[in-house]
């Protein structure tokens, strides 16, 4: 795919990879069709005060009934690729033990509706949906659901394998970690620093095993993982908020990236954290640091830290989440990785805004703001690649306007609006800015 000059002096290649992105629970809905057991997100949506609108997945966009229209609207719209997740209690909806063949067949069906399209299936095996009886036994607290995620991608990478191209193992484990466990934001809902420590762990392990059955079972696709990056900045050069920043960094840029890369864990920041680290045992790094091909960056913003960790003002405009807009953080993450790591191929697995959108009577919305942002970004992304890092491709967030977690459907995302009560699909001029562009040829 090629594409003009939309966005200053950027052009990349014909052979970058344009895409858009979705996760299942975001919007599947169709929570309990086919057999599919309850998720963790089932259960934190069921308990008031956790999603800011009160709402939930059990319709989300109606993907699981609409996704031949939504893989047509893709191809319509022209993107070389699509990303979406796999949902664990669809396939396995015990968490362990009997494959949900109906389940599976969903994911089966999308595959095979993208490839007759022209699009190229990456799939993501887990975007947080554990099956809710595996948290009753401690979820990601307990090692076993490494080996539970084991079976799991068996039963997936199984049946997909001969055709999907790209899997990765984990979307956002620093998401899954320290939201789900150590600040409860997010589901399950666990708030204590060691129960974050102990999921980070082995939400790792599960990533390094199921990298092997990956290998095993479709041995020429590419594997990799998805991580979070947010570039931090102390708020002033004062000693304590430089200190401060340090092991923000640590703990959100570092944690999982550096055993990836077969570093072990950043223990300057283990230190600082006060964690014992008793959950790792012999061999746990080098299951840890399995080679990926390529490694799937997601951006949004940066943080300002000061010393006591209360939150700073914005010092840049920010989109409907509170998040500073700054194009250039993804440059410098994506420079950082390469420098610090040299991974052999990197993708831009997420990057969007949130914005207030405004909708006229055909539900039409001229997201010129939107349209901003990411030509910024892709600016950025650009000129990383001129310095040399290997980036390969760039997937929108998002497809749709969908399922926030907490902030239910109060953010929109998508590039594509989605009226909630009628579930019709209008894309934005985001969508027909990125369709223009890929037609485009230089
Ligand atoms: O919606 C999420 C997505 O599920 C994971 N990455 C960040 C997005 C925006 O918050």
């Amino acid at each position: 795919m090629n594409n003009q000059d939309l966005f200053g002096s950027a052009v990349f290649d014909a052979d970058f990879v344009w895409g858009a992105a979705t996760a299942s629970f975001q919007i599947e809905g169709s929570n309990t069709a086919d057999g599919r057991g309850e998720s963790i997100w089932d259960r934190f949506c069921s308990i008031s005060g956790n999603i800011a609108d009160g709402s939930d997945g059990s319709v989300a966009c109606g993907h699981y009934e609409r996704m031949p229209q939504d893989v047509a609207m893709l191809k319509e719209l022209g993107f070389d690729a699509y990303r979406f997740s796999i949902a664990w209690p669809r396939v396995i909806p015990g968490g362990t033990g009997s494959v949900n063949e109906i389940g599976l067949d969903f994911y089966d069906r999308l595959v095979d509706e993208l490839l007759a399209a022209g699009i190229a299936p990456y799939a993501t095996l887990y975007h947080w949906d554990l099956p809710q009886v595996l948290e009753d036994v401690g979820g990601w607290q307990n090692r076993d659901t490494a080996f539970a995620f084991v079976e799991y991608t068996r039963a997936v990478v199984g049946r997909l394998g001969d055709r999907v191209a790209s899997w990765a193992t984990l979307n956002e484990p620093w998401v899954s970690a320290s939201h789900g466990y150590k600040s409860g934001y997010h589901a399950p809902g666990i708030s204590s620093a060691s129960a974050g420590f102990k999921a980070a762990h082995h939400l790792l392990v599960a990533h390094g095993l199921a990298m092997g059955v990956i290998r095993d079972l479709a041995p020429n696709a590419a594997a990799g993982i998805v991580l979070n990056f947010t570039p931090v900045k102390p708020a002033t050069d004062s000693v304590e908020d430089v200190a401060q920043a340090l092991v923000t960094d640590g703990w959100d840029n570092r944690w999982f990236v550096e055993p990836i890369a077969g570093k072990g864990y950043p223990q300057d920041t283990a230190t600082a954290l006060g964690w014992d680290q008793s959950e790792v045992l012999d061999g746990d790094l080098e299951i840890i640091a399995a080679p990926i091909d390529f490694l799937g960056v997601n951006y949004y913003t940066r943080q300002l830290i000061q010393g006591d960790e209360s939150p700073v003002e914005p010092r840049l405009p920010v989109t409907d989440m509170g998040w500073e807009i700054y194009p250039e953080g993804i440059r410098e993450t994506l420079e950082r990785l390469h420098r610090e790591h040299g991974f052999a191929e990197i993708y831009v697995t997420e990057n969007g805004c949130a914005l207030a959108d405004v909708a006229d009577d055909a539900d039409f919305v001229d997201d010129q703001d939107r349209i901003a942002y990411y030509r910024a970004h892709l600016a950025q992304v650009k000129a990383a690649q001129d310095n040399g890092v290997p980036v390969r491709g760039y997937f929108a967030w998002s497809l749709l306007d969908n399922f926030e977690w907490a902030e239910g459907y109060l953010k929109r995302f998508g590039i594509v609006r989605v009226n909630y009560e009628t579930l019709a699909r209008v894309p934005k001029a985001s969508a027909l800015w990125f369709q223009q562009m890929m037609a485009s040829d230089s």
